[in-house]
């Protein structure tokens, strides 16, 4: 083919103008799993630049490139085929929507001419997708990709970033265009105002128990220094919303907990009767607001301060007493000059909060039935992990050990679903692997959530990535079964599970694996697992018993019982 230079590209196949997008956007990943609707993206990728992982099923593939969203602030890019492809698709996309995740999937279709005649996995994207995205598009004509791939990634990462679906005709990806690339995309931001930072410090000055929630996006390491640097000038307590733990050093002085499930009761009344909070990047969505039940909605008895990058979002659910829009990294990045005067006491309310959480995280004090004690894995856990080490999970009472007890100390170092979606530990380390070969990355996963996306456990032995699974095996879907008990005591259904012997399982596939049943052989099982260089299970038979840190099965089923009596 004849050189060209800038002004005068030279005619090239759809496919290939779709993958020089992804270059021309900073693009290293793709997750992908193959589809003959795409093939002329395929071509495209054996000679670029940027590293394709096959994966095994598509809502796994979605999930590791969520990780990379999560982790980089940069869209993660996933590819999947028609219909079936992008049905298994939906389980990663519906993640990144609740989590606020940038990501773009790229998805096959049929060709242009045998749409709506319900042609072979034929499938409108708008519909199905147009309800979990932040934009759904079909691109049409192969001269419109560079266009439509730039707004992708402007959708995708503006505002409260979010997923973006775009639609491939196959016969569009094999037409030739002569078409100029588009620049690289750039994230548009907004920064507080002087007044409103005034009018924050004033507040602050007035306010007698004050209190940060930090949660959501569009954070940096940076940011969250600088968020620390603020709350320690001002003694301002600071907590983050359910699975954000990542957003505060929880060994910094001011950290006072995570609001999510199960949460300290020391913290929630310090919440209820907060007379500012300052909601930095957060939704305080169902889960975090403990069922809408922390601040009063439309209008809160509280003061709200809501930080947050999308204008929609603002007063939305709560009516702010002032709405900064903000990205948190532009927010906090703002706020060195801010001095206000503190409360009387403010200190020593910190103190007390600090100290309460303190205790309520301390893994050394929960003993519960069973030779495997969690609380001394937590310990170890985090005196060995390094500070930059990645720990993953799904969902599943097992979390809690990890979200209550371990000592996140860094940005990046949390993949956890606020969208409470199981399965996602596993490919979301095995993104995380992908992404950070040097950082030691941990998953979390119950039976139950393991076994959802349990075959991506492959695409880690297929490119080497030595991730450390804890399996936490209970024999049962042991969230469902708590609430069984709860509900209707005694009566189980659908919730007992048989399963496999996950070590022989992690060895089929190539990986190191080891069946842990007491304390004592954890620790030596780690490091082999470590030393071997291999992605690996550790097989950790818990107590079936030791349903949450403080309670046992027997106990919630006598309570229900007790009570059901008493009515
Ligand atoms: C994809 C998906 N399906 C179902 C659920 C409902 N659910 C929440 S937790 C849970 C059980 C998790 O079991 P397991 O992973 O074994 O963890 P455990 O609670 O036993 O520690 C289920 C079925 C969910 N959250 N996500
Ligand atoms: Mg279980």
């Amino acid at each position: 083919m004849a050189t060209h230079d800038n002004t005068t590209p030279a005619p090239r196949l759809g496919g290939h103008i779709l993958v020089d997008q992804l270059s021309a956007h900073g693009v290293e990943h793709v997750f992908c799993v193959p589809g003959e609707s795409y093939l002329a993206v395929l071509d495209g990728l054996h000679d670029a630049d940027i590293q394709v992982t096959v994966c095994r099923q598509e809502g796994g593939a979605t999930m590791m490139a969520e990780a990379h969203g999560k982790l980089t602030g940069r869209p993660g890019i996933c590819m999947v085929t028609r219909g079936p492809g992008a049905s298994n698709a939906l389980a990663g996309i519906h993640i990144a929507h609740q989590d606020s995740t940038p990501l773009i999937v790229f998805v096959g279709q049929v060709d242009r001419g045998t749409r709506e005649r319900d042609a072979f996995q034929e499938m409108d994207y708008k519909a199905v997708f147009g309800t979990q995205t932040k934009w759904a598009v079909e691109i049409d004509q192969v001269e419109r990709i560079p266009e439509l791939v730039s707004r992708a990634f402007h959708a995708a990462t503006s505002g409260r970033p979010g997923p973006v679906v775009v639609a491939l005709p196959e016969d569009m990806l094999t037409e030739y265009a002569t078409v100029a690339d588009a620049p690289r995309y750039e994230t548009p931001d907004t920064a507080p105002s002087p007044a409103q930072l005034a009018d924050l410090a004033q507040r602050l000055a007035q306010a007698k128990r004050p209190v940060a929630i930090l949660g959501g996006a569009r954070w940096s390491a940076q940011a969250v220094a600088d968020f620390a640097d603020f709350a320690q000038r001002h003694a301002l307590p600071v907590a983050v919303e359910f699975r954000r733990q990542m957003l505060f050093p929880t060994t910094h002085p001011n950290f006072i907990g995570d609001v999510g499930l199960g949460g300290n009761p020391v913290l929630m009344t310090a919440l209820r009767e907060a007379d500012l909070v300052l909601l930095v990047g957060g939704r305080l969505s169902e889960v975090a607001s403990q069922g809408y039940t922390l601040l009063g909605i439309p209008a809160p008895a509280q003061q709200l301060v809501h930080v947050y990058p999308d204008s929609a979002e603002l007063n939305r659910v709560y009516h702010a007493s002032l709405a900064i829009q903000a990205s948190p990294a532009a927010f906090a990045g703002a706020l060195a000059p801010v001095q206000a005067a503190m409360a009387a006491g403010a200190a020593e309310r910190l103190h007390t909060l600090r100290t309460s959480y303190l205790g309520w995280s301390d893994p050394d004090i929960v003993t519960h039935p069973g030779a495997l004690q969690m609380g001394r894995i937590m310990r170890y856990l985090n005196d060995t992990l390094p500070e930059d080490a990645i720990l993953t999970n799904g969902a599943g009472n097992y979390a809690t050990w990890l979200h209550r007890f371990y000592a996140f100390r860094r940005y990046g170092t949390q993949l956890a679903p606020t969208s409470g979606s199981m399965g996602y530990g596993l490919p979301a380390a095995v993104g995380a692997k992908r992404l950070h070969p040097d950082k030691t990355v941990v998953c979390f996963a119950g039976d139950g959530c393991f076994m959802m996306h349990g075959q991506e456990f492959a695409t880690a032995v297929q490119y080497q990535l030595p991730i450390l699974v804890i399996l936490v095996d209970n024999g049962m879907y042991g969230t469902i079964r708590m609430h069984q008990e709860r509900h209707y005591p005694g009566r189980l259904s659908a919730t007992t599970l048989h399963n496999p012997d996950f070590a022989a399982y992690a060895r089929a596939f190539g990986g190191h694996g080891e069946r842990v049943e007491t304390t004592e052989q954890f620790i030596p099982a780690f490091e082999r697992a470590l030393a071997s260089g291999k992605p690996a299970i550790l097989h950790c038979l818990l107590d079936p018993e030791a349903i949450t840190p403080t309670t046992t099965l027997t106990k919630i089923r006598e309570q229900a019982l007790a009570a059901s009596g008493s009515r």
